[in-house]
């Protein structure tokens, strides 16, 4: 049986998941902070004075693509079975390129590793990615300029964290090194031209976290790319729908013993590949990944944006538009608490099988970093009680709040909400699916494999090389290994709260 290969490229790791028709069959990762040490990024990403300014350095994507095949290959992987390849990039992240990039990949040489081949392409050294909050400036100028038609063209009031923005900063900041810039790419696109040994286009997926896309015409928006910067849509990749095949596998990879040639269908963000990850089509169902961000996502039947400016809207991998709304403080804020009480997550979840639903009306805003629904910055961990409250107490008190933040800020979306497809890292956490079923008042649902991004780009890969179809593959790949049922006796505790929540919200 055929066999496709997603590679999600996320804000912590690079993960491969190799998938048939009937299932999947092999997984493998590189954790950036403990596989590749010396790029001194524990979370994938380096640190900085600026809390607000946070950047990767790109080379380290390209050490872990490296690393990931040769894990793969040592485990006995038979990567020669692999008959297509798509990708899922961390959304809005962006990669600065010099005219030395097209050529330098054109001639890549399977003697020397990725990064030290391509270092010298690079026009700027490191990549500004989604956890960004330091364009306020270049968003109040969009804002000036375009007023609401910003959101309307492109889905998305401007936001700190997307790619225009960013470039608009750069820009300005430095044009020396913006003249000396080619080619800018998104994760997903960068790594995508480099599977191909040539520059990639951008997918309507991810193409709309930029501030750029005209989501009526898909097409890059002359008058918005002319008021970023200078020069914009010459640098820009060509935008394309998800499931274009953009070429075959060039020969440097041929040494992990994958077949030059094979088709690799373009990247998408891990948002959009996330939809697909859990076959989320039908009405009714939303999906929550619970990543470094938390993310609240579903399939739009019509095109709408949220009045308050904090949701977006991408494109659809398997055709039409996806509703979003990103939680910066997502398990990282998690993490902090989990830390503060040192507890390993299996103690995390015994702290609070003591405490019950509703907390006696304890909430928290875990403002660990800068936040973007809504739009606040770092160092207000409000409502945090080391003093009077329990840990268990405590705890709750965050995974409520998130729970509550996440349902009000879906709620423009006007999506009726029966069932909850659950992803990410922390939908292992059996204690915060019943609050987020509590919470919804929705069925949760979790299935085998916790990597949804990279799932939805296998399947993406099998869709676009062989025409299978996302309903048939999800049918097999997608399926729920296990339900958490809402219990209807607590909506009288969790409805009151949601208004106490928006209240506290606003109150800060
Ligand atoms: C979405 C967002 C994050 C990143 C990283 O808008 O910023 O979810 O895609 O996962």
């Amino acid at each position: 049986m055929k066999q496709y290969l997603g590679i999600d490229s996320s804000t912590q790791s690079l993960k491969g998941i190799i998938i048939d028709r009937c299932g999947i069959l092999a997984e493998e990762s590189v954790h950036f902070g403990s596989d590749l040490p010396e790029y001194r990024s524990p979370n994938g990403f380096l640190a900085h004075e600026n809390p607000e300014i946070v950047h990767a350095n790109p080379l380290m994507w390209l050490a872990a693509l490296d690393l990931l095949f040769d894990k793969m290959q040592k485990k006995g992987i038979r990567l020669d079975r692999i008959c297509g390849i798509s990708g899922s990039g961390q959304q809005h992240g962006s990669v600065y390129l010099n005219s030395s990039f097209e050529k330098s990949l054109a001639s890549l040489d399977a003697g020397k590793t990725l990064a030290e081949q391509l270092q010298p392409t690079l026009s700027r050294a490191t990549s500004p990615i989604w956890m960004d909050h330091s364009t306020r400036d270049q968003c109040r100028a969009l804002s000036e300029r375009f007023g609401s038609r910003l959101q309307e063209i492109t889905g998305s009031a401007p936001a700190e964290r997307f790619t225009g923005p960013q470039i608009m900063k750069f820009a300005r900041q430095d044009p020396a090194q913006w003249a000396n810039t080619n080619r800018i790419h998104l994760v997903s696109s960068f790594l995508c031209s480099v599977l191909c040994g040539k520059s990639t286009s951008i997918d309507y997926g991810d193409g709309a976290g930029m501030n750029l896309l005209n989501l009526k015409t898909l097409k890059w928006d002359s008058e918005i790319t002319g008021f970023t910067a200078p020069n914009l849509a010459e640098k820009l990749p060509l935008a394309v729908p998800s499931n274009t095949i953009e070429g075959g596998l060039c020969g440097y990879f041929g040494k992990y013993g994958l077949k030059p040639g094979i088709p690799v269908v373009v990247w998408s963000g891990d948002n959009p590949c996330s939809l697909i990850g859990i076959g989320c089509a039908q009405p009714g169902t939303i999906g929550i990944s619970l990543g470094t961000s938390d993310t609240v996502f579903a399939p739009m039947s019509v095109f709408k944006t949220d009045p308050l400016g904090c949701g977006h809207v991408f494109g659809n991998p398997a055709g039409g538009f996806m509703s979003l709304i990103c939680f910066a403080n997502g398990s990282l804020a998690r993490e902090e608490i989990r830390k503060k009480y040192q507890v390993d997550w299996a103690g995390f979840e015994e702290e609070i099988r003591g405490t019950v639903p509703g907390n006696g009306g304890s909430l928290m805003l875990p403002r660990f970093s800068p936040e973007c629904t809504p739009s606040a910055p770092a160092g207000v961990v409000y409502g945090y009680d080391e003093l009077s409250s329990s840990a268990g107490e405590n705890i709750r008190a965050l995974l409520e709040s998130q729970a509550l933040s996440m349902r009000l800020h879906s709620k423009w979306t006007d999506e009726k909400v029966h069932t909850i497809h659950l992803t990410g890292g922390a939908s292992k956490l059996n204690g915060f699916r019943k609050i987020l079923a509590d919470v919804f008042q929705a069925d949760v649902m979790t299935q085998e494999s916790s990597n949804a991004a990279g799932l939805g780009a296998a399947m993406r890969a099998a869709n676009a090389v062989d025409h299978l179809s996302f309903e048939e593959l999800a049918e097999k790949l997608c399926l729920p290994v296990d339900r958490v049922l809402h219990n209807p006796d607590t909506k009288i505790i969790y409805d009151p709260m949601l208004e106490q929540y928006k209240r506290l919200e606003k109150g800060i």
